[in-house]
């Protein structure tokens, strides 16, 4: 090792060795990737970086922009990486081939050897998940922004795509709100795990969090309550536009949801006509819930959730529109099963998919719905025998709102706490072991938000739960295992450290690890 060092050192300061410096032998036995990619091979040879390095890419601006952030990344280096499309030796390059190569759309192939480096997908997004593996595969001190004077990168060949196509997080931002910044930074992190989907919880008892211009006072009366009046507001439909695109820039599609009939205090509260007794409710601060309705018998409220459904449709390029429809306890099972079905033709009416928690099945589903598992298999499991998807969120593994431990500073425990293991030794197929396959669309980690109010309580109960959830969702079956991922997952601290990211640093990793 050192000798190799060496003579790697003496190549670089002399131009003459030209030819033994495109040779560094390389391993990839210190590599820390989560998810784990579907295949890997070693290559004999690691790439390495001199002034007369390239940068190739498609003219595609998604791929162009993938290209500009690598070589942002090399900017403390002495390699200037100038663009060229005409080498095809010593070059980095960002490539989409043809879907008979790379059939998933989020595929990729990561190819590394003394020629190139090269990542091609078929589409922007597979290059872009692809990236992500490159980020983990570059030293931690360029992704901390030191100046360093040599650069190989290790020979290796990575094949790759996703076990499922939703792969999502959920943050709740009605209970406390969180600032455009603050759901942006999350993005950010979400990407680096290969994470496609931000549903984002933005209407519950105590708050509404989107501007609605047909009906103003959700956010002026409904928008500025929260639990315990600690971290009120709310979005403006700019605000929410530009989350939109930032997570669409990370390839992350945002699916907002709108609760009803029940979870809805902040907007009866908002609206007296939307009460049955046409009296507004008043504003509510606790955490319990279960105890507000729409009223399901006026005209008035279909015209508001139709408005409501409208101006959220136009501003959201995703097909899917979340509807909530948990807990509604106070509305008949009979009244909550007319109410969703005449929800469900609006939405259908403006062009977009329904998804709801797994409650939803009572009032009719077929497989262009999708129930979302929180608590109960056998709810959920009714509607997948009428032909609906399923997300899975299993609340015991997957909520991340759940406690660590009884000593977690913040969090809760109804659905008992989580450790890190817990988390992550669970097996997304077997849930619903009887149903095809290809009626599980995903998985989903909800983090609900009555206990937390700044990033760093995101992160902390976030992390690393999230980035498990986030192999159990990308990854083969075959190629995890928990001894495996322990020991990736306490080697990634340092990238979490660098990165910022305010985690858990569970005891479940300081055990011992067999050889
Ligand atoms: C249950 S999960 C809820 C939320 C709470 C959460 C707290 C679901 C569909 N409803 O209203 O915030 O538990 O863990």
């Amino acid at each position: 090792m050192a000798f190799r060092f060496f003579m790697l050192l003496i190549c670089i300061s002399f131009f003459s060795c030209k030819k033994e410096k495109n040779l560094v032998s390389t391993n990839i036995d210190k590599l820390v990737l989560i998810p784990i990619p579907d295949q890997i091979v070693e290559e004999d040879y690691g790439f390495l970086f001199d002034q007369e390095t390239r940068v190739m890419s498609d003219t595609l601006p998604e791929v162009q922009a993938i290209a500009t952030q690598f070589k942002s990344l090399l900017k403390q280096t002495p390699f200037p990486l100038i663009l060229d499309n005409e080498v095809d030796e010593n070059v980095v390059s960002f490539n989409i081939v043809s879907s008979d190569s790379i059939p998933s759309p989020e595929g990729y192939v990561l190819a590394i050897n003394n020629k190139r480096l090269s990542l091609a997908g078929s589409t922007p997004t597979g290059v872009f998940r692809g990236m992500q593996t490159l980020l983990q595969v570059l030293p931690d001190a360029l992704i901390a922004g030191k100046q360093i004077d040599s650069l190989v990168i290790p020979g290796l060949k990575i094949i790759d795509e996703p076990q499922y196509e939703y792969r999502g997080m959920m943050l709740d931002v009605a209970r406390h709100f969180f600032t455009v910044d603050e759901v942006k930074r999350l993005i950010d992190q979400m990407a680096l795990y290969k994470l496609n989907k931000l549903h984002l919880h933005l209407t519950d008892d105590q708050g509404w969090r989107i501007e609605i211009k047909s009906w103003p006072k959700l956010t002026e009366i409904g928008g500025s309550s929260s639990v315990r009046g600690e971290r009120p507001g709310f979005y403006t439909q700019e605000d929410y536009k530009s989350i939109v695109a930032y997570a669409q820039s990370k390839f992350i599609t945002v699916i907002p949801e709108i609760d009803m009939p029940g979870h809805t205090n902040a907007a009866l509260a908002s609206y007296p006509e939307l009460n049955c007794n046409g009296k507004a409710t008043k504003l509510y601060r606790g955490m319990r819930v279960g105890f507000s309705t729409l009223c399901v018998d006026k005209d008035i409220t279909y015209a508001f959730v139709e408005d409501v459904i409208k101006e959220i449709a136009a501003m959201t390029p995703g097909t899917y529109i979340h509807l909530g429809g948990d807990e509604s306890h106070v509305t008949s099972k009979k009244d909550y099963n007319i109410f969703l079905n005449k929800v469900f033709s609006i939405v259908k009416k403006y062009k977009k998919q329904v998804i709801g928690w797994e409650e939803i099945e009572s009032a009719g589903v077929d497989s262009t719905y999708i129930v979302q598992h929180w608590q109960r298999t056998t709810t959920a499991s009714r509607g997948l025998a009428q032909g609906a998807k399923v997300i899975l969120s299993p609340a015991k593994r997957m909520y991340l709102d759940m406690k660590y431990t009884k000593k977690s500073p913040v969090g809760l425990t109804w659905a008992g706490t989580v450790e890190v293991d817990s988390a992550y030794i669970w097996k997304p197929s077997q849930i619903f072991k009887d149903v095809p396959p290809s009626q599980v669309l995903g998985i989903e980690s909800p983090l609900w938000s009555e206990t937390i109010k700044s990033s760093d309580d995101i992160e902390y109960l976030a992390f690393p739960r999230l980035i498990g959830h986030a192999e159990l969702g990308w990854s083969k079956r075959k190629n995890y295992n928990w001894d495996s991922y322990k020991l990736r997952l306490n080697k990634h601290y340092n990238r979490m450290n660098i990165l910022g990211i305010n985690y858990y640093k569970s005891p479940v990793l300081k055990t011992k690890i067999k050889p």
